[in-house]
């Protein structure tokens, strides 16, 4: 029952008597708030009560932390807003620090709300007490603790600000107890508005210049601009305008419609020769959006000394950090793009429209696409992902986890920019169903396929309840080969002739562990079930889950144990 609230005695005293998790609830809505994920604590009982009296905020209960953060990160990259997850102390936050890592990596904003121990028993390894600053530190983009009640309402507005702009990134924000239910004489406020830095006209005529007196260049994006429309939009027409072909970095190929003729591959974890190719042999490198660290630059390789490096990002420290860099622009890397957009480009090589042919032709043939193969142990990968990708809608979204069966989605699914490829910046495993669950909630309309191994499945699986109670309409595909493959894979490659330990599993049967939750679930075990149980499983009026019988042997859309045998 809903009980009256609080008894003001006169008008006076409601302007002095606000609860500070009165105060914060209304921060957030001002920041756009609409949703957050948690695993629930006694520590912020209070916001859970305000919320009660002041709805506009949806709370969706999880089952760990690590999928609540999961989801808040995945609904950062369907709205391009920060996304939000709530824990409590200790516990809560170091099971939802995977989320954290991999939002800080990947640049994308979120904001971590920690219940925290009452003030009064900080520093005195109190139950579940920890001291958020230092374990976040190398984590999150920002921690903070807010200690005096009066700053709540700063605070939280900071945390948006910071968690959105330059590269984005996690914000960590820890609130004791006693904080939140202290009474406070402040109001909440409002979001900061700030322009974001732009490119100097003249700078984006220069870089015009050098892309259009270039004999192969190439354009690569990723990082901020993957939950822009509006960006996908500049980038199809730079890449059209300057006549650029176009590389993905990791997770972010859905920027680029693979039918374009720009589109030139995607710099992932082991790209293809080919791919690798359109990268290694440009003269100029154009890269908007991303750091550069990491997967895309193929290990320190690209760009290399002698390539023309130019970099585009929102944050001084990002430039000139891993590579030696010709030219770094501070920018907002959108707007970077519109303006460029609009500069008429100049003498343009007549070579370069074979330059861009061949590059897509490169990746059109490259050898991590080859026909699906036959194996004694399972079903090649390669068929789900062919017929997933003729019955997808142009507006689908694809969610994957972490393991070689991804490697037939990056390289054969035909992405097309108007989708939407959610996955972890870090290959974390466990992302691929809360990330789907979040998709589907914030676009109930659209396909959301959850693709993940037999391995992320039951790290992140008990999300598949949070699925049922959000009556979220997620496809998960299980692609079960009963291993570790990925690991198998490299315990083949650089300790053959062994044993293979600890990456055989033990798994339930995916089907009737799915329907236990309430899924409607499939089991695919040969090539001509694929279409009809995918259309099966797209018509369901909720969750669904389909178990693929998939082949260990058939180990990468490049590999199979076998060959790797063979190379010892
Ligand atoms: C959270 C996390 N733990 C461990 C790893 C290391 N890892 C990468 S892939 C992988 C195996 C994935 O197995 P599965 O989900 O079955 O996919 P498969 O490799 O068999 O295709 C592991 C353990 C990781 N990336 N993330
Ligand atoms: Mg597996």
């Amino acid at each position: 029952m809903v009980e009256k609230k609080q008894v003001f005695k006169n008008k006076k005293d409601i302007t002095m008597q606000k609860k500070a998790a009165s105060v914060f609830v209304q921060t957030l809505k001002n920041h756009g708030v609409d949703r957050f994920f948690c695993v629930p604590g006694e520590s912020y009982l209070s916001v859970m009560d305000e919320l009660l009296y002041s709805p506009g905020i949806e709370v969706v209960t999880c089952r760990h932390e690590g999928g609540a953060g999961f989801m808040a990160v995945a609904d950062a990259k369907c709205t391009g807003r920060a996304g939000v997850a709530f824990v409590s102390r200790g516990p809560g936050a170091t099971n939802a620090s995977i989320s954290v890592h991999s939002a800080h990596q990947g640049g994308i904003p979120m904001v971590l709300f920690v219940g925290q121990v009452n003030r009064i028993s900080t520093g005195k390894m109190h139950l579940q007490e920890m001291d958020f600053l230092k374990t976040f530190s190398d984590m999150a983009k920002h921690v903070e603790q807010i200690n005096n009640p009066s700053e709540i309402a700063n605070v939280t507005a900071r945390a948006f600000h910071i968690a959105e702009s330059g590269i984005p990134g996690p914000v960590v924000i820890a609130i004791p107890t006693d904080v939140l239910e202290a009474k406070v004489n402040i109001n909440d406020v409002k979001r900061i508005k700030i322009n974001p830095p732009l490119a100097f006209p003249d700078k984006v005529n220069e870089i015009s210049d050098i892309l259009s007196k270039a004999k192969n260049p190439v354009l690569v994006v990723g990082g901020q601009i993957h939950s822009s429309t509006k960006a996908r939009e500049f980038v199809r027409i730079v890449a059209e305008n300057h006549k650029l072909p176009v590389l993905c970095t990791y997770e972010h190929q859905d920027i680029v419609s693979h039918n374009n003729i720009h589109y030139a591959g995607e710099l992932g974890l082991r790209p293809p020769e080919p791919v690798r190719k359109n990268a290694l042999e440009a003269d100029v490198v154009l890269v908007v959006g991303h750091r550069f660290n990491g997967v895309p630059n193929m290990a320190y390789k690209f760009p290399s000394p002698n390539q023309t490096f130019i970099h585009v990002i929102p944050d001084p420290n990002a430039v000139g950090k891993v590579f030696r860099t010709n030219h770094g622009i501070v920018a907002d890397c959108e707007d970077f793009l519109k303006q460029l957009s609009l500069v008429e480009s100049k003498n343009i090589d007549n070579e370069r429209d074979a330059w861009i042919k061949l590059c897509h032709e490169r990746y059109l043939n490259n050898d991590a696409t080859m026909s699906p193969k036959n194996a004694n142990d399972g079903l090649d990968f390669a068929h789900l992902i062919d017929g997933l990708g003729e019955l997808a809608p142009e507006d689908s979204i694809v969610t994957n986890d972490a393991g070689n069966f991804t490697s037939w989605m990056h390289h054969r699914f035909p992405f097309r920019s108007s989708m939407k490829l959610i996955g972890s910046e870090i290959g974390a495993m466990g992302m691929g169903i809360p990330a789907g669950i979040a998709a589907a909630i914030r676009f109930p309309n659209r396909q959301v396929f959850s693709l993940v191994g037999d391995g992320g499945a039951l790290m992140t699986g008990s999300e598949l309840a949070t699925a049922v109670a959000q009556k979220a309409k997620i496809r998960v595909i299980v692609a079960n080969n009963q291993h570790y493959g990925t690991i198998r894979y490299h315990q083949e490659l650089h300790f053959p002739s062994r044993e293979h330990y600890a990456t055989n599993l033990v798994n339930p049967d995916f089907a009737k562990y799915g329907e236990s939750f309430g899924l409607k679930c499939f089991t695919i075990e040969k090539v001509e079930e694929i279409l009809p149980t995918i259309k099966k499983a797209m018509k369901v009026d909720g969750p669904s889950l389909i178990e693929f019988k998939m082949s260990l042997e058939l180990n990468t859309s490049t590999t199979t144990i076998t060959q790797l045998q063979m190379k010892k």
